[in-house]
């Protein structure tokens, strides 16, 4: 088994810094569990698209409060801490952060992602194959 620590992936490559939110990704492919898991902070008062069509995520925060707005249906979910969201359908949505209130959100994905795949104009994350 192994142990990772927050402390030490803080500001590595393993530590991805975006305009609206941070995440650290504490297991990656690479880990081969077949999913990830990140701990990610979302700045309060912003907005952000997200869309993965590739991936399934769930989303537990832990610290926080802001909203989810999925796009197909226009629903507004609020979510606080204690609370987790799954994205069940690949569901394509804008993720808020109340102004005041950063969110502290601690995320799973399946299938894992490598640590390479960034945001697309979509908000996608396309799949990476490093196999070969
Ligand atoms: C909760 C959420 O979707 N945050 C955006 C960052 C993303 N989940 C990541 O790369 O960890």
């Amino acid at each position: 088994m192994k142990v990772v620590r927050l402390e030490d992936i803080l500001n590595t490559d393993q530590h991805i810094k975006a305009e609206t939110w941070e995440s650290r990704r504490l297991l990656l492919k690479k880990d081969g569990m077949g999913y990830s898991v990140h701990d990610t902070i979302i700045k309060a008062g912003t907005e952000t698209h997200i869309w993965y069509k590739h991936h399934l995520e769930a989303v537990y925060c832990i610290e926080g409060e802001g909203e989810v707005e999925t796009v197909a249906d226009g629903k507004v979910w609020p979510i606080k801490a204690n609370e987790i969201y799954a994205l069940d359908k690949n569901d394509e949505h804008y993720l808020r952060a109340y102004e005041g209130s950063d969110m502290r959100m601690v995320c799973v994905f399946k299938p894992a992602i490598t640590g390479q795949e960034t945001h697309n104009e979509e908000g996608v994350y396309e799949l990476v194959d490093d196999d070969e």
